[in-house]
């Protein structure tokens, strides 16, 4: 397909989405901060906009600001999200104008000038559309994130039931050998996702599924949140200050039954989806009392995107596009599936659903890769470097298929839980 239609029906896509997901909440709920992790839904929605409008308006067109003032108040740089709820933003409908506005203005560029200019690094494969895609379709995931931490009384758009799943047992073993991380010609990968290297790894085996609720539950009863030596210093010390005793969002109801609040509505444990909503620090203690660790973010990747025929995978399964039949993304079934429901997704080495359903921890620091270069401007990627955080990868059910790539890096701190994170082990081999 030409870039320029498939940038105009991406852009039209990711909107659709964002205005779908604040549809069914009043103005109150759109202004209030749910949590002071996360920002007013009111900010995201303007920032989307303000982040469109320098990129695509002007830097690309060279346009003159519609308003200055924006560009203070929608930089995530300037104001931590703690503070937003008290700067003067845009309301609700101030913002559903601006950025229908700033779209507007997008299309008509898009009319006169080629989105694609290999001689441009911006615009080399439509680049900085795609990043611009792929920004909005990230705030919708921390949208959606906002909303299962606000309160009663329940969020919950129509969605089909994710497909049935079914057993899926113990680990596969990934040989050793050299595999290719990262990408030099996915079109719309992030400047953290390249350059393309050459790592070396020895033999490991990492689980053929995520780790369930059931599996988890397990580790719970076990009293493994009592157990000391299953967690580092760092996460026993987080664990006792934040009082940690059972995933986010879960609640014992006696007799050994668990229940969980789904975007404020509370369910019985879904037994058979894998386990979201836990920390680093609970997915690394739960990783040692099942005999294994986590998975470095290479051997992840690996796992992933590699397979006897030694060529780089965009998806676990191969080549073709990720359909409703291989993987759980876009926020399709509101929900994470149940393992063993993507047969048709399963990755070279045999392990499910590598893509979608949840955000898998892994044991890496967010670090450059060898060669790293910033592109297009610093705040992406590398003023996060070094600083503490832990890779995640796969996409949830919530990311777009637009960033859920075997390629993908994902990161937050070891202490957070707001996200889409579960989480599998992996052991030596
Ligand atoms: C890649 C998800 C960590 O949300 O902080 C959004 C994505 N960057 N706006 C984030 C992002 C700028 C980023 N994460
Ligand atoms: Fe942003």
């Amino acid at each position: 397909m030409d870039v320029r239609q498939y940038v105009a029906e991406e852009l039209g896509a990711a909107r659709r989405r964002s205005l779908d997901i604040l549809e069914p909440l009043d103005d109150d709920r759109l202004r209030r901060q749910h949590s002071p992790l996360m920002s007013p839904l009111v900010w995201d929605l303007a920032h989307i906009g303000n982040f469109e409008e320098l990129w695509l308006l002007r830097a690309v067109a060279g346009a003159a600001p519609i308003d200055p003032s924006l560009d203070d108040l929608y930089d995530a740089f300037r104001h931590p999200r703690p503070n937003r709820p008290a700067l003067p933003l845009l309301g609700p409908a101030e913002a559903r104008r601006y950025v229908a506005d700033v779209r507007g203005r997008v299309v008509d560029t898009l009319d006169r000038l080629d989105p694609d200019r290999p001689d441009q690094p911006l615009l080399a494969g439509g680049y900085v559309y795609g990043m611009v895609v792929q920004h909005e379709h990230q705030h919708d995931e921390t949208m959606l994130a906002t909303l299962q931490l606000m309160a009663d009384p329940g969020y919950r758009p129509l969605a089909p039931p994710p497909p049935a799943g079914r057993p899926v047992d113990g680990d596969v073993l990934v040989p050793a050998g050299p595999f290719t991380m990262g990408t030099d010609d996915e079109a719309w990968a992030y400047d953290n996702e390249r350059p393309a290297h050459v790592v070396d790894l020895a033999a490991f085996r990492i689980d053929a599924a995520p780790v369930t609720n059931r599996q988890y539950s397990g580790f719970v009863t076990d009293g493994g949140y009592d157990e000391p030596r299953l967690w580092t210093d760092e996460g026993w010390a987080w664990r006792n200050k934040a009082g940690l005793h059972a995933p986010e969002l879960w609640r014992a109801e006696g007799g050994g039954r668990w229940t969980r609040n789904r975007f404020g509505w509370r369910e019985d444990l879904p037994l058979d989806e894998p386990v979201q909503h836990v920390c680093w620090y609970e997915a690394d203690a739960y990783a040692r009392w099942a005999g294994g660790r986590l998975p470095t973010e290479a051997e992840w990747e690996k796992a992933a995107s590699w397979s006897s025929e030694s060529v780089k995978r965009r998806w676990p399964w191969g080549e073709g596009e990720p359909t409703p039949e291989r993987a759980n993304l876009g926020g399709r079934h509101f929900g994470p599936a149940p393992v063993g429901a993507y047969p048709a997704g399963v990755s070279g080495y045999g392990c499910h659903q590598m893509i979608g359903d949840v955000w898998e921890w892994t044991s890496s620091d967010f670090e450059p890769y060898p060669g790293f270069v910033t592109f297009p401007y610093r705040e992406y990627s590398e003023v996060f470097f070094g600083s503490g955080y832990k890779v995640l990868r796969g996409g949830s059910w919530a990311t777009s298929p637009l960033a859920a790539r075997t390629t993908f890096r994902n990161w937050d701190y070891p202490i957070r839980r707001q996200i889409f994170a579960g989480f599998r082990c992996a052991r030596d081999a």
